[in-house]
């Protein structure tokens, strides 16, 4: 589906663009625009960064009506610019100190206006990097427990709820996920790719009755389970993160979440396993490099995510709106529930960057010989934490269990 056509941004449009919408004409001097740079390297859109004389800066989004990565014979609608801009706006009425600051949205031309954050970094190029940003996970999981708590019925008058709810379902983005998440790592439509080294590892995931039986429990989930307004992409691509040093590394002074256009109200665990996946897809890229300090931190960050969220949704439950039968009880059950779904949701994601459709960078920027061992050891490690999630979900598990095997397969 394509919706009615509208200009696109160009790098000569963007000052023109600017000086007509109040809401940013006031950041930056759109008459000394100084650098236009495109820099969008996500799958769908066109992101500009537009900086002045001053050196204050802006981002303009827009949502082509086509899945850019693969061109305009994959049609897409560009109204998961909305649903972009919707989620920002709610998340940041929550924590908005951990969301990227949406300025305007325009809906004529699926148009987004935002702060610079030029001064952070990509998380996944920091990782990539072997840059540490201590507090970044647990800032992670501050925001997913304060969405989950804050967009649910626990945090929600019922109204504004179900209108909140109804304006949210975004089908053609969950259909991706559908597809690209749970489906095609283990029914092959045409889109996987591994390399021939991995031909065999890919297999044995399609074939494993274990693996695609828990994925029809998890796809379930997502296309049942409506309980938050989830962030929907939650990799470690979309979270940009400032250390305090120059360099960039060291404790994480800022950490905010960015492109929510796949935010719907969904189970809350699918987030928090979108971050385990690619802590752990982090963890196998230094193992591959033989960065031993780099893994070990990256596989204490799910556990630092899990702390964080169930501290913030802890803390928010004395507020629930309806007390009467959402007793601790209901908080204690609804936590075990979350707990154990983050490792069968960070597995679904875990498979998919290796076998499916949009890789990581993680992985593909490894030199072959390192990466067949890297992407064999991320297959098994899903595998493994679909099984071992029965036996115990503290994401602490997760650092010999998966530290271990990403040992043994790595091909160094
Ligand atoms: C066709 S879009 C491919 C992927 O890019 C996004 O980041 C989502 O993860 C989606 O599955
Ligand atoms: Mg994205």
């Amino acid at each position: 589906m394509t919706d009615a056509p509208y200009e696109f941004l160009t790098p000569d449009t963007t000052a023109e663009y600017i000086k007509s919408v109040p809401e940013i004409a006031t950041k930056i001097d759109a008459d000394d625009i100084v650098s236009v740079e495109e820099v969008g390297d996500g799958n769908l859109n066109l992101v500009f960064i537009i900086r002045d004389g001053a050196g204050r800066g802006v981002v303009l989004k827009q949502a082509l009506p086509y899945v850019r990565l693969v061109g305009p014979e994959w049609p897409m609608t560009p109204d998961r610019a909305r649903h972009e801009a919707e989620a920002l706006r709610k998340h940041a009425e929550l924590v908005p100190e951990l969301v990227v600051d949406l300025y305007s949205y325009d809906s004529s031309r699926y148009l987004m206006a935002m702060e610079d954050l030029s001064d952070h970094k990509v998380w996944r190029g920091a990782l990539n990097e072997g840059l540490r940003h201590d507090g970044a996970a647990a800032a992670m999981g501050r925001y997913v427990g304060a969405v989950a708590f804050g967009t649910s019925c626990l945090g929600m008058e019922r109204h504004d709820l179900a209108e909140r709810l109804a304006a949210s379902v975004n089908p053609d983005l969950c259909i991706i996920t559908e597809d690209l998440v749970f489906t095609e790592p283990y029914v092959d439509a045409g889109r996987n790719s591994v390399l021939a080294a991995n031909e065999k590892d890919a297999q044995d995931l399609a074939n494993d009755d274990v693996m695609v039986s828990e994925m029809g429990q998890a796809k379930w989930a997502f296309m049942t389970r409506a309980e938050a307004l989830i962030h929907g992409d939650l990799h470690t691509g979309s979270v940009m993160v400032k250390g305090e040093s120059e360099a960039g590394s060291g404790a994480a002074v800022s950490v905010k979440a960015f492109d929510p256009e796949f935010a719907f109200y969904g189970p809350v665990a699918f987030d928090l396993g979108a971050l385990y996946a690619n802590y752990l897809i982090a963890a196998a890229r230094a193992c591959a490099l033989g960065d031993e300090e780099h893994m070990r931190w990256t596989l204490a960050l799910p556990q630092q995510t899990w702390t964080a969220f169930e501290e913030e949704f802890r803390r928010q439950w004395p507020n629930r709106v309806d007390p009467r039968v959402y007793r601790d009880d209901f908080l204690e059950n609804s936590l075990d529930t979350w707990r154990k779904e983050a490792w069968q949701f960070g597995a679904a994601k875990m498979a998919r960057r290796i076998v499916g459709l949009a890789k990581t960078t993680d992985i593909e920027t490894l030199d072959e010989s390192l990466r067949e061992g890297a992407a064999r050891g991320v297959l098994q490690a899903a595998r493994l934490m679909v099984r071992e999630r029965h036996n115990g979900s503290d994401p602490a598990r997760l650092v010999e269990l998966v530290g271990n095997l990403l040992e043994r397969t790595a091909t160094r």
